[in-house]
């Protein structure tokens, strides 16, 4: 018997492409390049415009995606190995897409979510160092083809988005890494802007808020909204 999540989760994948399918919009980032604070801006953009996106994370977004998050970001969690990291990830992410992000997508709706698999190609592949293969593997089994329509990636260098973290709050467990790791996974997401460029935005975050905000609607309005 089908419950309502399988049932909506069915109804997601057949209009996963479909014509009345809503915008899906990912921010991505080193630790500290501003991905939170021009969210909150595009949202409220966005929401000038008529449109009233879900508002999501990753990890996160369901209560056990959440809780997914707790772990990978407790700093007593320092022995975590990189093939359990991988697979939180993944874990977090097949829950908030079947709970959350698929059925808003189907039933019209935009998603606006901080953070999704292109942090685990920069983190888990670049920083850690883990085979790409084996991420587009849970990747095809995870997301079977969804992807985002537009990304915002915002690039800053490792020194500025720490020394704004750290300004911020204590660091997490990710944030305790060294600099070599940041500058892995700062590299491998300059490699996805290259590879993907008809999907991912590079935005330069070393700016004022306002002018990087600025940045985010020029893309937004041209890559999603016909220009208008
Ligand atoms: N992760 C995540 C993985 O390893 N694999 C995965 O697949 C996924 C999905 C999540 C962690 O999980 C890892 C990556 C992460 O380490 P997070 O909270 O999403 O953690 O990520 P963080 O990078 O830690 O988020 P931050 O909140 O630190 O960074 P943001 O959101 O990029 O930065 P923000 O907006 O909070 O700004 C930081 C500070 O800078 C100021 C802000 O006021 C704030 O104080 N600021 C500016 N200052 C000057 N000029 C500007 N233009 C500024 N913009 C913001």
């Amino acid at each position: 018997m089908m419950t309502t999540a399988s049932i909506s989760a069915t109804e997601a994948r057949s209009s996963r492409q479909g014509a009345g399918r809503g915008r899906f919009i990912t921010l991505e980032g080193g630790e500290g390049a501003g991905k939170t604070t021009q969210l909150k801006r595009l949202v409220d953009w966005l929401q000038g415009q008529g449109i009233d996106p879900l508002v999501t994370r990753e990890p996160g977004g369901t209560a056990a995606a959440e809780r997914i998050r707790a772990l990978l970001l407790d700093s007593a969690n320092a022995e975590l190995s990189a093939d359990a990291e991988l697979l939180l990830v993944f874990a977090a992410r097949a829950d908030h897409l079947t709970l959350c992000i698929e059925p808003a997508l189907a039933a019209g709706r935009w998603v606006v979510c901080d953070r999704f698999t292109d942090a685990t190609y920069a983190y888990q592949g670049g920083g850690r160092g883990l085979d790409r293969s084996r991420i587009e593997a849970l990747e095809r089994f995870v997301q079977r083809g969804l992807q985002p329509d537009l990304t915002l990636l915002f690039d800053l260098s490792v020194a500025s988005g720490l020394a704004r973290a750290r300004q911020r709050s204590a660091p997490d467990r990710f944030e305790a890494e060294d600099l070599a790791f940041f500058e892995r996974v700062r590299a491998a997401y300059q490699e996805i802007a290259e590879r993907s460029s008809e999907r991912v935005c590079l935005i330069h975050a070393d700016q004022t808020e306002a002018a990087v905000a600025a940045a985010v609607k020029a893309s937004v309005t041209q890559r999603l909204l016909g220009g208008a």
